[in-house]
Formats: structure tokens, C-alpha cells, sequence
């Protein structure tokens, strides 16, 4: 039977995920999870990272990513026919840089088997520990970046998202500032994606568009990088980056380092992507038109486009998509955590929250809230604080659906930009569990709601990449909608409808909706 895996190496943890594909039988075989923490405490990290005494450098050691690696191979070689697995792909999370020695690209194919990979990869190392996205240390870079490219617009323009400073130019930028001699001695500067994927190849991987996006280093428009965020960010840089190539593109075998010490053959090894970009795949989320609305510890919408569109709000970000063309991402920071904070200050249980919601009217009478608990990525609030109109804080009932409405109408304002319309919207996350949230989700959008039962959907992606990819090579290609099928179905009898009368209720309450936001916005701007 033909097997692929895909791995998602994520910022606690590294997954393996195994799928069997055989005509119409589709079966996830084993599936594994390495929490870092636990199972390489010499590496001194909590929750996946380091954290510097400010709390802003948040960083990772490159190596224990690479001891992650090995020992999940030894996992799968005791549980798996690892013979059988066709092809290996991966996920990972975006934006950490992973910063290779001069000569590293030589030293990758010669591995010993008989020694653990991570003491062989560290001294290949430049910098040992990798910036991850959780580093916020780089607002300097970020504004000398934009000032460059001509601008946040133009810098949003051309690589898809503004200056961040969890993006990996900015990060690139402070190490060549703060140690010219070591990043001079780099030879290549891989993101975690390609990293990871280089030791798999025993060569230097290249990336695919979906990860180096999220560098503010690639032309969105034509997926190759663009030289005037090169020069803004730190000279002689394009050949120390990996080319951007296509996402089903095979970096070669796997390397005889795997093959000799676990037993693996020679399986093609694919270009591994962001865990975004992975997870639209393991989602099922391959046609426009269709949504994913992950409700957790923040919001966050995301889903395929055929253009790059611009968010006018600049809170959003265009990546390119592993299925090919584009897909758009837009995180909320008042997500689960506004939600609970609602809940616990009116002193209710999760079943007393949905039946607030089932005993007030869709527009709650006109009473809205901005809910701000914490600063807002979406739209940008620097200065938290909920607002309320014409809904008396004291009102349990009308409080907690003013802040469902609230979420899903922010939600609806700033998906529109990339999704104008939407037929079908894929819940997964915490929150998705409730159908009376969800409902109210259903009205605002007007489109179905289906469940997804929450499962590690990036290497699910990462290994029906790597059978999608395997059919490409071999020249017997699959569409996306079959490499998904059979993986990614909803939850049967999930499936919620819009009710037509709310669905108008909420048309007429958007505008209102959006200019109370507009000018709460404003107030924090001026005042
Ligand atoms: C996306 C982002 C995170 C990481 C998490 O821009 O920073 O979702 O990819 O792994």
C-alpha cells in the first residue's frame, strides 16, 4: 500500500502524520506528536521557546528542530512500514530563520548514521538560535524596511503584507546589523520550512511561495524575490535566501542518512510549506468561495483567492497557496479569550452562554460592542477598552450575544476584501463545538456552516501535499478536490443554513457595525 507523510514542525511540537491512499480508500494510518519541552529537555526551551528577559527576542535552538526530526524516524520505524512511504512532505511554523555556515550545503549529504543529526547540525549552524514569529524585538527594522520600499502601502503592495516584526526580513535585518562577521560567514538562510526539508534532502531545499511570503522579501505578484526589499533589508542577501519554487516541486530522495539508519527507501522528498498555507489544504479548502473560520485562542479567517487582493484595512496578509494562486489570512486577537472573559463576568457555564444566545433576537435590538478586551490586530487597536451602544452592561443576555455579533461581524467587514462571496464557511477550533455560535456566524456570513473536528489539519495538509505532489512527478496528476476528498469531509449532520430573515437583519446592521468601529478607531487615533 502507498504511504506519505507529512510532518508539521510547529512552535511546541513536531507531528507526524501517516495517510494511506489506495483508489477510493483513504485512511490516516499513525499519527505522532514530540512535544519539545518534554521530550528534549537539554535544550532549555518552554513552550517550544526561549524568551529574553524583555520578552521581546523570543528565539528557538535550530538544532532540537533536527533531534525532533531523528527521533520521530525512529517513532515511525517502529510503528509504520516505512518502506512503503512514497513521499514526505511538511508544514511548518512560519518566519523562524534557520542560518547555515559556510560549506553547510556539502556537510548536508554526508551525514553519519551512526551519530545523533543534531550534533552533526550544529556546527553547520551561523546562529544557533533561530528567531521565531513570536519575536516582537524588530520595530526598528520594520520602520527603516518600509521607508525603503516607499511606503506601508507599497511595502503591502509588493510582498503581500506590511512591515511585521515577526516576519523573517526583519529578523534578517537585525542579525546582519548586530553580527556583520557571522552573517557574512552564512552561506544560506533557510526559513524552518526549508530547513527541514534540507535535512530530509541531505541538500539545500528551496521554499515555496506559501512560506516565503511571509518574509516581506518576495514579489507576491510574480513569486520571486524582489529587489528593492532585498536592498532594504541587508546587502548581499539573494544568494544566502533559497530559490522560491513551485509547491509541488520534489527536492530530490530522501537522503541516505534516513535510509540507512531507519530502513526508509527512496522516497521523493517535496517542498515543504507554512503551517497557514498547509492547513487550507488539510481543511479541504481548495475552491473559492469557501472559507475556514478557526475559532481559538484568537480568530482567525482565512481562505483561497485567484488574485492578490489588498486588505485596505492592512491588518490582513496575502501568502501564496500550496494548491497554487493565493490565499489571504486575518487574525483577530479578541477570540476564545474575549468570549471567556464575557462568560466568567457574568458568572455563566459554556451551556448558560448558549442559552443567553438563544433567548435574544439576531441584532440584539440594535445594542452592539467592540470587544476589545486586549489591543486588536484586526482592525489595528493599540489601546484596548470595549465600547458599548445602546446595550447596558449589566444585561447578561444582550452582552454575550453583542459579543458573538461583534466577532462575526468583524469577521464578515474584513474577510470581504478576499472573499466577497462566500457559499460555505469551514469551522474548526474550540468555539466550533457550539452550534449557537455558530448559527449566528451562518447569518452574518448568509452561508452554510460545517464542522471540522479539530485534528492537526497543517501535517494532515503536509501529507496529501506529498500524495498530490507524488502524482505530479509520476506523471498520473490528481485534482486537488480528489487528493482532499475523503480526508477533509465535514462532520456529518453539521452542516447549519442561514436563516433567511436574520441573514437581512444582519445586512442592514453591517454599515452601522462598521462605523462604530470606524469612529472608535478614530477616537484612539486622534485621542
Ligand atoms: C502566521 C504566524 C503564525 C505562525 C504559527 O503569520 O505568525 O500563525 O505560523 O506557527
Amino acid at each position: 500500500m502507498p504511504l506519505y507523510l507529512g510532518f508539521d514542525s510547529s512552535t511546541q511540537s513536531l507531528t507526524a502524520t501517516v495517510i494511506e491512499v489506495e483508489a477510493a480508500r483513504r485512511t490516516i494510518v499513525f499519527e505522532h506528536v514530540l512535544v519539545f519541552d518534554e521530550a528534549f529537555p537539554s535544550f532549555g526551551t518552554s513552550h517550544g521557546v526561549v524568551r529574553s528577559e524583555d520578552g521581546a527576542t523570543v528565539t528557538a535552538p535550530a538544532a532540537m528542530w533536527a533531534a525532533a526530526l531523528d527521533r520521530m524516524m525512529g517513532v515511525l520505524q517502529r510503528h509504520v512500514d516505512v518502506a512503503a512511504i512514497r513521499a514526505i512532505s511538511g508544514s511548518a511554523q512560519q518566519h523562524g530563520t534557520v542560518y547555515l555556515t559556510l560549506g553547510a550545503g556539502t556537510t548536508l549529504g554526508a551525514f553519519e548514521p551512526g551519530e545523533p543529526l543534531d550534533t552533526q547540525v550544529a556546527p553547520l549552524l551561523s546562529r544557533s538560535q533561530s528567531p521565531v514569529w513570536l519575536d516582537s524585538s524588530t520595530t526598528a527594522e520594520c520602520t527603516h524596511m518600509t521607508a525603503a520600499v516607499g511606503g506601508a502601502e507599497e511595502m503591502a503592495r509588493l510582498t503581500g503584507s506590511r512591515a511585521y516584526e515577526r516576519f523573517s526580513g526583519a529578523q534578517i535585518r537585525k542579525f546582519a546589523k548586530h553580527e556583520p562577521a557571522a552573517y557574512a560567514h552564512t552561506e544560506r538562510i533557510h526559513l524552518v520550512s526549508s530547513f527541514m526539508a534540507s535535512l530530509l534532502a541531505g541538500r539545500h531545499a528551496p521554499l515555496d511561495p506559501g512560506d516565503a511570503s511571509g518574509m516581506n522579501l518576495m514579489d507576491i505578484t510574480t513569486k520571486t524575490w524582489a529587489p528593492q526589499a532585498m536592498d532594504a533589508t541587508a546587502p548581499g542577501l539573494e544568494p544566502k535566501l533559497p530559490p522560491v519554487r513551485g509547491p509541488w516541486t520534489v527536492v530530490g530522495e530522501l537522503a541516505s542518512y534516513w535510509r540507512q539508519k531507519y530502513g526508509f527507501g527512496p522516497a521523493r522528498v517535496i517542498t515543504w510549506s507554512g503551517d497557514n498555507p498547509s492547513s487550507l489544504v488539510g481543511l479541504g479548502l481548495v475552491e473559492p468561495g469557501d472559507l475556514a473560520i478557526s475559532l481559538g485562542t484568537s480568530d482567525t479567517v482565512f481562505g483561497p483567492m485567484t488574485h492578490p487582493a489588498h486588505d485596505p484595512a492592512h491588518a490582513g496578509h496575502v501568502f501564496g497557496s500550496p494548491a497554487g494562486g493565493y490565499m489571504a489570512l486575518t487574525c483577530f486577537a479578541n477570540g476564545s479569550l474575549a468570549r471567556e472573559r464575557v462568560r466568567d463576568e457574568y458568572g455563566l457555564d459554556w451551556n448558560g452562554f448558549s442559552a443567553r444566545l438563544r433567548a435574544t433576537e439576531p441584532g440584539n435590538g440594535g445594542g452592539m460592542m467592540l470587544p476589545w478586551f486586549v489591543a486588536e490586530i484586526t482592525p489595528p487597536v493599540f489601546q484596548p477598552g470595549v465600547r458599548r451602544r445602546r446595550l447596558d452592561p449589566a444585561d447578561a443576555a444582550r452582552n454575550v450575544r453583542a459579543i458573538v455579533e461583534a466577532q462575526a461581524m468583524a469577521m464578515r467587514l474584513h474577510s470581504r476584501w478576499f472573499a466577497p462571496d462566500v457559499k460555505t464557511l469551514r469551522a474548526t477550533g474550540g468555539a466550533a463545538a457550539n452550534a449557537d455560535i455558530l448559527q449566528i456566524f451562518a447569518n452574518v456570513f448568509g452561508a452554510d456552516v460545517v464542522r471540522i473536528t479539530p485534528r492537526n489539519s497543517a501535517s494532515l495538509g503536509a501529507a496529501i501535499r506529498a500524495y498530490h505532489a507524488d502524482r505530479m512527478a509520476s506523471h498520473e496528476p490528481v485534482t486537488w478536490e480528489d487528493a482532499v476528498a475523503g480526508f477533509t469531509d465535514p462532520d456529518a449532520g453539521s452542516r447549519i443554513q442561514p436563516d433567511r430573515t436574520s441573514v437581512a437583519v444582519y445586512a442592514a446592521l453591517l454599515p452601522e457595525y462598521e462605523a462604530f468601529e470606524s469612529a472608535a478607531r478614530h477616537e484612539q487615533v486622534s485621542g
